[in-house]
């Protein structure tokens, strides 16, 4: 990877004081204001903020270890990949930038505890647990928000993964990168629930990487979603202060269907849901006619996650009994 000045300040302050091999794990975030768009792919710095909600028990662990093989060795979920694999080719690219020394290599072992078939495996709690394992193994000592932005490297939605409750991506000014990072929006919501409906396991057509990049080069309806983005991230976090389960639904739910609409007005289209996913959000309309209140968001696949408080759980199970749930503090 070509160098940047945020690279080179970062690996100039790096120390070494290596341990020989950590184990850390980071949690998954589900956006509530989506990151859609990049204004520089090697750095992933965001064309918007964005604001998450991180899944307290549901991430990524990963065991690394200085290797002494001729390159790195990847395992993940109990399956070793190949050097060819686009995955390990991504992992082996982020620890290029991070080698203490030239033909030092890695043996990562990755593991997610997200239900496979939910399709919530993400980047996002893979790249900030290989980063806190970076930042054990070496001794880094890094703050939260450096640890940030250095998982934002690897993936730009990880660098939300470093704080429990919803968290802001701020999009940065700077070409560097260094003003791009996560931050704790620190307000607590009791009661506040998020669930997973489990519709369809397949592997998505497209990575949301490849569909970013479509979208913002060929949807017409890109720059009015990007503008949309500032007036919703800032409702959000008026509903957020106020705990206006009503305005942060709506929002979310709003915020989603506009960032799959942008997709869909790409050339040639993208389109992520399926039948499937139909039928969840009609149901989750249907609920809300009959006075319950849930709304929906969904990324970039076809299953949906269901919003809601925990004084509705009981009917929301009986809609949705294969629904995985986070309770919020
Ligand atoms: C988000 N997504 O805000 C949005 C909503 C998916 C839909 O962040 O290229 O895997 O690694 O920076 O972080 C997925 O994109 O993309 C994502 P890269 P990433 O959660």
């Amino acid at each position: 990877m070509e160098k940047f000045s945020f690279l080179e300040w970062i690996v100039d302050r790096l120390t070494l004081n290596n341990q020989e091999k950590v184990t850390c794990f980071a949690p998954t975030n589900i956006a509530l204001v989506k990151y859609w768009g990049k204004r520089h792919e090697k750095l992933n710095l965001p064309v918007t903020s964005s604001l998450s909600l991180t899944l307290p028990d549901y991430g990524t662990i990963t065991t690394l270890e200085i290797s002494d093989t001729q390159c790195d060795e990847i395992t993940m979920n109990g399956q070793v990949l190949g050097i060819n694999d686009p995955v390990a080719k991504r992992v082996s690219d982020f620890l290029d930038i991070f080698r203490p020394y030239t033909a030092c290599y890695y043996r990562v072992k990755t593991e997610n505890n997200i239900p496979t078939a939910a399709g919530l495996a993400s980047s996002a709690s893979g790249f900030a647990a290989l980063t806190l394992g970076l930042n054990e193994l070496h001794g880094w000592n890094l703050d939260k928000q450096t640890l940030s932005m250095v998982a934002r490297l690897g993936s730009g939605s990880a660098c939300r993964s470093f704080w429990p409750g919803f968290v802001i991506w701020h999009k940065g000014e700077r070409v560097d990168g260094m003003d791009s990072y996560g931050e704790w929006f620190a307000q607590a919501w009791p009661g506040l629930c998020l669930g997973f409906l489990l519709l369809d396991p397949k592997q998505k057509k497209i990575s949301s990487r490849e569909a970013m990049k479509k979208t913002m080069h060929s949807s017409m309806l890109y720059q009015s979603w990007s503008k949309q983005v500032d007036v919703d991230l800032e409702s959000m976090k008026t509903s957020i202060r106020d705990r206006s389960f009503h305005g942060l639904g709506e929002l979310a739910e709003a915020n989603a269907l506009a960032m799959h609409a942008t997709m869909m007005g790409a050339r040639p289209p993208i389109i992520y849901s399926s039948s499937q996913t139909w039928g969840a959000i009609e149901k989750v309309w249907q609920l809300r006619e009959e006075g319950i209140p849930i709304y929906f968001t969904q990324d970039a696949g076809p299953n949906v996650k269901v919003l809601f408080q925990e004084e509705n759980i009981k009917t929301i199970f009986q809609q949705f009994p294969e629904m995985y749930v986070q309770h919020f503090m």
